[in-house]
């Protein structure tokens, strides 16, 4: 199917300035100008409060991983400055501007954790902390990273296949589908605690695969970047990587894995089922209803001006590795 090619207008940036206007026209609806703060009610005592913790330093580094370096998953593209990767991010249970979570998920606490594997399995599983790191051996891989706001990233993630975890767990021959689940703590996460700060979206944030897809030796479980430790903005200590899906599939700081028999909700499924899929595979013909994805802007080592764009990739350039997952399936409608 041919489509309708349209050039690029200034629709494909609105998401993300959407991202940016946020918190003036928060202010702004609680009556918050410039010198009023003193203003504010009660009621919203605690989101001026908030917002005016965008102060905070930064959380500290992670400490070093040890971990390989397969040659399979190095690659010649050039990396997103590491400063971009953990300071631009989208984790709304910190807020909705990209600088929000490395200015305020400091205040989450990563250890100890606990992550249950349960439901369809033969031996369900806890693990703790430190078996985040230590019971798989980890390793390197630099992915390429598309957010379905249309930018991209390159990364070097640390982390183990989740395929190895799943084994572990022995899924029964009813598992289908996985289900993962973010951390609730609305004391820790502000974004859950308000609709203002969390974008009006439902939590815990919650994601999912197709049990084929959570095999996939591409999966990745994720608990390093640039090697070190995952900063609490990234996902600390474990987060999902499926490099062929828009961003939003990568689900942060993970409690629950759970196989299940049916197709577990998604967060921006829930949220806007027209715009945001299931599957969520990158795919330059499937535009969002409201901007393009033909393209992508390159989050680079410029300011915001230093505007690079670049062809979208089906599947993001993973299509000769998964594409024979989706035999037979209409991506657009299974968008
Ligand atoms: N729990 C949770 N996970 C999340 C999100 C979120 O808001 N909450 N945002 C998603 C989106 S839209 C993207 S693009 C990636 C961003 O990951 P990064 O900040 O590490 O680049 O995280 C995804 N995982
Ligand atoms: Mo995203």
């Amino acid at each position: 199917m041919k489509l309708p090619r349209r050039p690029l207008t200034e629709a494909d940036v609105t998401a993300e300035s959407a991202f940016f206007m946020q918190r003036r026209r928060v202010l702004k609806a609680l009556g918050i100008g410039a010198g009023s703060l003193a203003l504010a009610s009660p009621a919203h005592a605690n989101l001026v409060d908030w917002f005016k913790g965008n102060e905070r330093p930064k959380a500290p580094a992670g400490k070093a991983l040890e971990f390989a370096k397969p040659a399979e998953w190095q690659s010649q593209l050039a990396l997103t400055p590491e400063d971009k990767v953990t300071g631009y991010n989208n984790f709304y249970e910190f807020g909705l501007d990209k600088a929000d979570p490395a200015a305020n998920a400091g205040s989450l606490v990563t250890n100890p954790w606990t992550l249950k594997i349960e439901g369809e399995v033969g031996k369900p599983l806890t693990l703790d902390h430190d078996d985040l790191t230590r019971r798989f051996p980890l390793e390197e891989r630099i992915y390429r990273m598309r957010c379905v706001e249309a930018w991209s990233m390159v990364v070097p993630w640390i982390g183990f296949p989740l395929h190895k975890l799943l084994a572990l767990a022995e899924p029964t021959s009813n598992a289908k589908y996985v289900a993962f689940q973010t951390l609730y703590a609305p004391e820790m996460m502000p974004g859950q605690q308000d609709r203002f700060i969390g974008g009006g979206l439902e939590y815990p944030y919650v994601e999912g695969l197709r049990i084929d897809e959570a095999m996939h030796p591409l999966t990745l479980m994720t608990v390093g970047v640039y090697g070190k430790a995952l900063p609490p903005q990234n996902g600390a200590p474990l987060r999902l990587i499926v490099p062929w899906k828009y961003g939003f599939k990568g689900i942060k700081s993970i409690v629950s894995i759970r196989l299940t028999r049916e197709r577990p909700p998604t967060t921006w499924n829930l949220s806007a089922p027209n715009e945001y899929g299931f599957y969520a595979n990158v795919n330059p013909h499937v535009d969002h209803p409201r901007w393009s994805q033909a393209s992508e802007r390159v989050i680079g080592a410029g300011g915001i001006l230093d505007v690079k764009r670049q062809p979208t990739l089906l599947f993001n350039g993973y299509a000769d590795q998964v594409a024979s997952l989706y035999r037979g399936l209409d991506l657009r409608e299974n968008f």
